[in-house]
């Protein structure tokens, strides 16, 4: 890819910009320990970028339990009570290592700035962490039909930012959310100690990260 130019970026919440993927595990602990079931670690891996909705059903198939749909709404919405309790206190110390930095960075040199999550919550956590303002769009699960890897979400806020899938790029968590991006045909940055497969580069947080090591680092992933 020969010319190319990035002119927006799209941060995932949930693990990228927020320090709740935690909050959302020990939420769904909860959740499964009442059929006597642990989430394991790898198992909630794969719920990371995945709605609410579609998180308890997987949950559900993994402890072997059969759930109507009143039950399924039941659950999500409890799952929700839980979660929020948990984010009560939250303020700017639970923003990632070096992101507030890096997205003010970003926006003084000019690009466009959008959230991308799965989270219906996204704009209240946004708001509890004080930074809500700094993005042109939050698109969030309440303005999608389709979880992660469907590209809906980061196509949503691209159209939005009036921009072009491929000068996008996408700072993600999940394995899920790396693959939405790549269906969505953008740049994609994996954030994280875990290794996410087919990202153009990988970074553990946005500690040092700058616009300029970001376009380094993508020319550089396909040259
Ligand atoms: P909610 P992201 C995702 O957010 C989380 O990774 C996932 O764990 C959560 O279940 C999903 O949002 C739905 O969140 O229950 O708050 O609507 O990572 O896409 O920002
Ligand atoms: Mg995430």
């Amino acid at each position: 890819m020969d010319n190319f130019e990035i002119k927006g970026l799209i941060f995932d919440l949930d693990g990228v910009i927020a320090d709740t993927a935690h909050l959302h595990y020990k939420a769904w602990c909860e959740i499964g320990q009442q059929w006597g079931f642990n989430l394991s670690i790898s198992q909630n891996e794969e719920l990371k970028g995945i709605s609410r909705k579609d998180s308890i059903i997987k949950i559900a198939n993994w402890a072997g339990r059969n759930l109507s749909e009143a039950e399924l709404e039941d659950l999500a919405k409890k799952k929700n009570e839980k979660y929020l309790k948990f984010c009560e206190n939250m303020g700017t110390g639970d923003i990632l290592p070096g992101v507030y930095d890096f997205i003010i960075t970003c926006g003084k040199k000019g690009f466009k700035l959008a959230v991308g999550s799965a989270s219906k919550n996204a704009k209240i956590i946004l708001q509890k962490l004080g930074i809500d303002d700094l993005f042109s769009i939050i698109v969030d699960g309440n303005m999608v039909e389709k979880s992660k890897p469907d590209p809906e979400v980061f196509l949503k806020g691209a159209e939005i930012l009036n921009l072009k899938p491929n000068s996008c790029v996408v700072f993600e968590d999940s394995q899920s959310g790396i693959q939405a991006a790549i269906n969505a045909g953008m740049f994609s940055v994996g954030v994280g100690q875990k290794h996410l497969e087919s990202c153009n580069h990988m970074i553990e947080n946005f500690n040092g990260f700058s616009p300029e090591k970001l376009i380094s680092k993508l020319s550089n992933s396909f040259n």
